[in-house]
Protein backbone atom coordinates (compact mmCIF):
# COMPACT_ATOMS: atom_id res chain seq x y z
CA UNK A 1 0.00 0.00 0.00
CA UNK A 2 1.56 3.42 -0.89
CA UNK A 3 2.26 6.08 1.24
CA UNK A 4 1.08 8.93 -0.88
CA UNK A 5 -2.01 10.64 0.91
CA UNK A 6 -5.20 9.30 -0.22
CA UNK A 7 -7.60 10.99 -2.26
CA UNK A 8 -10.18 11.60 0.80
CA UNK A 9 -6.77 12.65 2.81
CA UNK A 10 -6.44 15.78 0.61
CA UNK A 11 -10.25 16.27 0.68
CA UNK A 12 -10.13 16.63 4.68
CA UNK A 13 -7.27 18.98 3.73
CA UNK A 14 -9.35 21.31 1.28
CA UNK A 15 -6.94 20.31 -1.39
CA UNK A 16 -9.52 18.60 -3.29
CA UNK A 17 -13.11 20.01 -3.79
CA UNK A 18 -15.96 17.95 -2.48
CA UNK A 19 -19.95 18.62 -1.44
CA UNK A 20 -19.76 18.25 1.95
CA UNK A 21 -22.92 17.57 3.85
CA UNK A 22 -22.14 17.72 7.70
CA UNK A 23 -18.36 17.99 9.20
CA UNK A 24 -17.16 17.85 12.67
CA UNK A 25 -14.10 17.11 14.69
CA UNK A 26 -14.05 13.53 13.83
CA UNK A 27 -15.62 13.33 10.65
CA UNK A 28 -16.63 14.78 7.45
CA UNK A 29 -19.60 13.27 5.07
CA UNK A 30 -19.52 14.53 1.33
CA UNK A 31 -21.45 13.36 -1.58
CA UNK A 32 -19.61 10.32 -3.92
CA UNK A 33 -18.35 11.54 -7.12
CA UNK A 34 -19.65 8.10 -8.80
CA UNK A 35 -23.05 7.82 -7.16
CA UNK A 36 -24.50 4.49 -6.86
CA UNK A 37 -28.20 5.31 -5.88
CA UNK A 38 -29.95 8.30 -6.24
CA UNK A 39 -28.46 9.65 -3.10
CA UNK A 40 -24.75 8.20 -1.86
CA UNK A 41 -23.01 10.18 0.72
CA UNK A 42 -19.68 9.07 2.25
CA UNK A 43 -18.44 8.99 6.25
CA UNK A 44 -15.20 8.94 6.76
CA UNK A 45 -13.51 9.63 9.61
CA UNK A 46 -10.79 12.72 10.20
CA UNK A 47 -8.06 9.99 11.18
CA UNK A 48 -6.05 7.82 8.16
CA UNK A 49 -7.44 4.36 9.38
CA UNK A 50 -7.13 2.60 5.78
CA UNK A 51 -9.30 -0.24 6.12
CA UNK A 52 -11.97 -1.82 8.74
CA UNK A 53 -9.25 -4.28 10.00
CA UNK A 54 -7.12 -1.41 11.29
CA UNK A 55 -9.78 -0.36 13.51
CA UNK A 56 -8.01 -0.25 17.07
CA UNK A 57 -10.12 -0.62 19.96
CA UNK A 58 -9.39 3.40 20.88
CA UNK A 59 -10.92 3.87 17.68
CA UNK A 60 -14.36 1.91 18.71
CA UNK A 61 -16.10 4.96 19.81
CA UNK A 62 -15.25 6.79 16.90
CA UNK A 63 -16.45 3.69 14.46
CA UNK A 64 -19.80 4.17 16.38
CA UNK A 65 -19.93 8.09 16.01
CA UNK A 66 -19.67 7.30 11.76
CA UNK A 67 -22.50 5.12 12.02
CA UNK A 68 -24.50 8.05 14.01
CA UNK A 69 -23.56 10.76 11.34
CA UNK A 70 -24.39 7.92 8.63
CA UNK A 71 -27.76 7.94 10.22
CA UNK A 72 -27.92 11.54 10.29
CA UNK A 73 -27.32 12.58 7.08
CA UNK A 74 -29.75 9.86 5.39
CA UNK A 75 -32.29 11.34 7.22
CA UNK A 76 -31.42 14.44 6.56
CA UNK A 77 -31.13 13.74 2.80
CA UNK A 78 -35.05 12.31 3.34
CA UNK A 79 -34.17 8.88 3.10
CA UNK A 80 -36.78 8.00 5.95
CA UNK A 81 -37.92 4.87 4.09
CA UNK A 82 -34.51 2.80 4.44
CA UNK A 83 -31.33 3.32 3.04
CA UNK A 84 -27.67 0.61 3.30
CA UNK A 85 -24.83 1.47 4.81
CA UNK A 86 -21.41 -0.41 3.59
CA UNK A 87 -17.99 -0.57 4.40
CA UNK A 88 -15.64 -2.28 1.20
CA UNK A 89 -12.46 -3.95 2.69
CA UNK A 90 -9.63 -5.01 0.61
CA UNK A 91 -9.42 -6.13 -2.85
CA UNK A 92 -12.20 -8.64 -2.73
CA UNK A 93 -14.30 -6.38 -1.12
CA UNK A 94 -13.58 -3.91 -3.85
CA UNK A 95 -12.19 -1.11 -1.87
CA UNK A 96 -10.14 1.00 -4.09
CA UNK A 97 -9.80 4.27 -1.49
CA UNK A 98 -7.85 3.24 1.15
CA UNK A 99 -8.82 5.58 4.03
CA UNK A 100 -12.26 4.17 5.82
CA UNK A 101 -15.12 5.41 4.62
CA UNK A 102 -19.12 4.31 5.16
CA UNK A 103 -21.34 4.14 2.17
CA UNK A 104 -24.71 5.72 2.99
CA UNK A 105 -26.61 4.67 -0.17
CA UNK A 106 -30.74 5.25 -0.92
CA UNK A 107 -33.21 7.03 -2.36
CA UNK A 108 -34.26 3.77 -4.12
CA UNK A 109 -35.55 0.40 -3.29
CA UNK A 110 -31.53 -1.41 -3.21
CA UNK A 111 -31.04 -5.36 -4.09
CA UNK A 112 -30.07 -7.89 -1.85
CA UNK A 113 -27.81 -9.46 -2.26
CA UNK A 114 -25.43 -7.07 -3.68
CA UNK A 115 -23.19 -8.31 -6.54
P1 LIG B 1 -14.66 2.07 -2.19
O1 LIG B 1 -14.74 1.32 -3.49
O2 LIG B 1 -15.52 1.46 -1.10
O3 LIG B 1 -13.22 2.30 -1.78
O4 LIG B 1 -15.32 3.48 -2.48
C1 LIG B 1 -14.62 4.63 -2.83
C2 LIG B 1 -15.63 5.63 -3.29
O5 LIG B 1 -15.01 6.90 -3.34
C3 LIG B 1 -16.19 5.38 -4.70
O6 LIG B 1 -17.60 5.13 -4.60
C4 LIG B 1 -15.91 6.65 -5.47
C5 LIG B 1 -15.56 7.64 -4.38
N1 LIG B 1 -14.56 8.61 -4.76
C6 LIG B 1 -13.33 8.35 -5.28
N2 LIG B 1 -12.66 9.49 -5.50
C7 LIG B 1 -13.49 10.50 -5.10
C8 LIG B 1 -13.35 11.92 -5.09
O7 LIG B 1 -12.34 12.51 -5.46
N3 LIG B 1 -14.41 12.62 -4.61
C9 LIG B 1 -15.56 12.02 -4.18
N4 LIG B 1 -16.54 12.82 -3.74
N5 LIG B 1 -15.71 10.68 -4.17
C10 LIG B 1 -14.69 9.94 -4.64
Amino acid sequence: MSDEPTIFQKIIEGEVPADIVYEDEQCIAFYDVNPQAPTHILVIPRKPIPTIDDVEPDDEALIGHLFRVASKVAHDEGLDNGYRTVINCGDDGQQTVYHLHVHVLGGRELQWPPG
